[in-house]
């Protein structure tokens, strides 16, 4: 568990530099518990390699993997993680997609991106997504380590897609997390060696922004049912400000079998009205 400082720190350079690393986040034992899980699920469900440039054509991508396997639910709430990740966004985030990536030998430098250049929203602009890449085994210059521009988070455009420039290799030792404004130009590196370079992409989006999988129909509801009640409210089974998400005008967390978390906005505004009307 991180404490206010180490969060607060991790903050900062997250605005400074557009990333931090946290070293040493994810114990060993955990670390070859996920290994072994994407093994698992690649090989028993038959997922072969991306089929675009950007996925990379030699990268192995699983997507959805808290539909796929007990072992990744624990990921989005990791304490190393999560704090920071609220402390940027706010803790009404929301998860915006876990995925893997593994690149295999043989996988060139992806096309240089940033992961929101999409929204259509001048930049730069307050952080609305951050992600966190989990380094599953180390992450060298030579097996494609993430390539990144320090300090491009304030740019005010987007990289040209495929464009070259100047990069630094996110080097990190397995079990290390890189968190990062989705604003920061980034891109998977090149393995050059003959072993597998393994990731989780765990991306947080701020509440009121669109989360890039669909993890409420994603994921059956008999699944989120199980998890933890912080997973359920970060996969979208929560209502944003008490406003948006709401299923008329209840909290969706109901439908798992929960207690809503609090009022709707409406109620708690007329509530806050009388409480001043007594007083
Ligand atoms: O694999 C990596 O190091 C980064 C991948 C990435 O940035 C992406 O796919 O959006």
């Amino acid at each position: 568990m991180l404490n206010e400082q180490r969060i607060a720190e991790h903050r900062e350079r997250i605005a400074r530099d557009g990333y931090t690393i946290v070293e040493g986040a994810v114990d060993e034992a955990t670390r070859r518990a996920l290994v072994d899980a994407l093994e698992r699920v690649e090989r028993e469900q038959g997922i072969g390699f991306a089929r675009t440039s950007f996925e990379g054509r030699r990268t192995v991508r699983i997507y959805n993997l808290l539909a796929r396997d007990e072992a990744f639910w624990p990921a989005p709430l990791h304490d190393h993680v999560l704090p920071v990740a609220e402390a940027v966004l706010d803790r009404e985030l929301l998860l915006s997609s876990l995925s893997a990536i593994t690149l295999a030998p043989g996988q060139e430098a992806q096309p240089m991106h940033e992961d929101t250049q999409q929204i259509p929203l001048p930049r730069p602009h307050v952080p609305i997504a951050i992600n966190a890449l989990w380094a599953l085994t180390d992450f060298t210059e030579e097996n494609g380590a993430t390539r990144i521009v320090p300090g491009s988070h304030r740019f005010d455009a987007p990289p040209a897609y495929g464009g070259t420039y100047d990069t630094i290799a996110a080097e990190m030792p397995a079990g290390s997390v890189m968190i990062f404004d989705s604003q920061l130009w980034h891109a998977g590196g090149a393995n050059r060696t003959d072993r597998r370079r393994f990731a989780l992409s765990c991306y947080y989006c701020a509440g009121w922004v669109r989360q890039q999988e669909n993890l409420l129909l994603g994921i059956p509801q008999e699944t989120a049912m199980r998890f933890p009640r912080r997973l359920q409210e970060l996969c979208g089974y929560s209502v944003y400000k008490g406003q948006y998400g709401h299923i008329d005008n209840r909290d969706p967390i109901e439908r798992l079998g929960r207690e809503r978390a609090r009022a709707m906005v409406w109620e708690a505004s007329d509530r806050k009205r009388s409480a001043g009307a007594d007083a």
